[in-house]
């Protein structure tokens, strides 16, 4: 936890940016397993409610009323029989004076505080909800069903914890830099443990291993998989086979639930092979021209789309596209090899902020997203970079035969691409390489004083040299 200060801060913050009513911030409860008491493990708090209250434990609400200038934590002190089981825990009011909140107030409270809000026609804000119960809360607080909510949520209240959160503080970024450090003992795990004879799933799970033994959890579901042209392949009982690509997307949480996410795609046996490096080369290439372009001001679309060009005249060069780029790009025709976007922002949330929705996040006035065209549509971020955003460079190529099937048979973009001599990849797989930014106030630097290997001679000099 940051100091009282960075909270009793936020807090004020926000309420100078959401200027009147009441804001109540739900944390999250504990998520079943298979039982209501077999809880998945480690709880994970919702990272808006952690930014202003900083408290780990489930079950609290915030309240902030503005109107009154009051604060409060809500939630329910353990009773004895739980405290057999799970030890003493701090008091609700501990907790609230650790955050500098000088009220609070149990469950059965809240409900007279929000009918008394309702009653005066008060104007409450609240996220959008994403997990069921805190839907069936706030119905049988606000009574607001749960399929209405996400309209009835404030905008209000959504921009501010937006602008508030895009802007990581020094002590987020040393957050940020620890969980570089989890980062890099994952990925160079996978680099030292990846053999041909393991299954994926036994690779991923030391990477795991490491997330929870070094921080608190993994920042999403580790993608570990030979198939890196499935955007989400997550780790199967696949056995990793000689001469194969294996890519590893996965990041951890620190104790304080700031995230990394990296992504490395290297050979199995430890030796791109000549074919492997033709398509890597252009991923590396996009990846590090990100460092020359990203700077307070750019937009992200734009650096986006500068790498498509890359992509797209280096595919020209292999003689797998053809025609006039920015043509090529305008019609979309890169997105055969790169259907997603160059990144997102990056904080407490591996996807910073998304449940408050990516046209929130990602967008603004000035820059909206394209939802019609096939792989823009997939953009996260696109609006300009301030100082102090952290966001992903990720670029990848993929060959999805799916995808290439479709577009042949359809003659999408055929103008612009050669189909018989992509479709002698469809056994390819697919690279991508992944590293954290910070934009700083004249441009932006990796998060990680250690940079994960991504050079291919980098690579194998790491898998020759440090092979368990
Ligand atoms: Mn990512």
């Amino acid at each position: 936890m940051f100091s009282k200060d960075t909270y009793i801060n936020r807090r004020n913050e926000l309420k100078k940016l959401v200027k009147s009513g009441i804001i109540i911030l739900f944390g999250n409860n504990e998520s079943p397993v298979n039982f209501p008491a077999n809880g998945y493990y480690p709880f994970r708090q919702d990272s808006s409610f952690l930014y202003y209250f900083g408290q780990k434990r489930e079950g609290l609400v915030g309240v902030i009323d503005i109107d009154n200038n009051k604060e409060l934590l809500i939630g329910n002190d353990i009773e004895i029989e739980d405290i057999v089981w799970f030890g003493s825990v701090n008091s609700v009011k501990d907790m609230a004076e650790a955050v500098g909140v000088a009220s609070t107030a149990s469950m059965k409270e809240l409900d007279s505080i929000c009918r008394d809000a309702v009653r005066l026609h008060r104007k409450i804000h609240f996220l959008p909800p994403y997990r069921a119960d805190i839907k069936i809360q706030i119905f049988d607080l606000l009574g607001i069903h749960p399929t209405k909510q996400k309209e009835a949520s404030s905008l209000d209240l959504i921009k501010a914890v937006v602008k508030m959160r895009s802007v990581k503080s020094n002590e987020e970024i040393a957050e940020l830099e620890r969980a570089a450090i989890i980062g890099y003992n994952m990925h160079t795990t996978a680099m030292r443990l990846t053999k041909a004879g393991l299954t994926e799933k036994f690779v991923a799970g030391h990477v795991d291993g490491v997330a929870n033994s070094l921080g608190s959890m993994v920042s999403f579901p580790t993608i570990f998989t030979q198939h890196g042209e499935i955007m989400h392949g997550n780790p199967s009982m696949n056995v990793l086979e000689d001469g194969r690509l294996v890519l590893c997307d996965c990041g951890g949480e620190t104790i304080e639930h700031y995230c990394s996410d990296n992504t490395r795609t290297f050979p199995v046996n430890g030796k791109f092979t000549q074919r492997q490096l033709d398509i890597y080369k252009i991923v590396e290439e996009c990846h590090d021209s990100v460092l020359n372009i990203a700077k307070p001001g750019v937009k992200y679309k734009d650096v986006h789309f500068a790498v498509c060009h890359i992509i797209f005249d280096r595919m020209k060069e292999l003689g797998l596209a053809k025609g006039n780029t920015d043509e090529a790009v305008a019609a979309g025709a890169h997105a055969l090899f790169l259907p997603h976007g160059l990144g997102h922002m990056m904080g407490m949330d591996v996807h910073d902020m998304e449940a408050l929705d990516q046209i929130n996040v990602g967008f603004d006035e000035e820059t909206r997203p394209n939802l019609e065209q096939f792989g823009t549509n997939a953009l996260r971020m696109g609006r300009r970079l301030e100082e102090g955003f952290v966001v992903t460079d990720e670029p990848g190529i993929y060959f999805i035969p799916d995808l290439i099937d479709n577009w042949k048979i359809n003659k999408h973009c055929a103008d612009f691409l050669n189909f018989d001599k992509i479709s002698m990849y469809k056994d390819f797989g697919g690279i991508r390489i992944e590293d954290d930014i910070l934009i700083t106030q004249t441009g932006c630097r990796f998060i990680g004083k250690n940079i994960i290997p991504y050079k291919p001679k980098d690579i194998e000099e790491y898998m020759a040299s440090n092979k368990e």
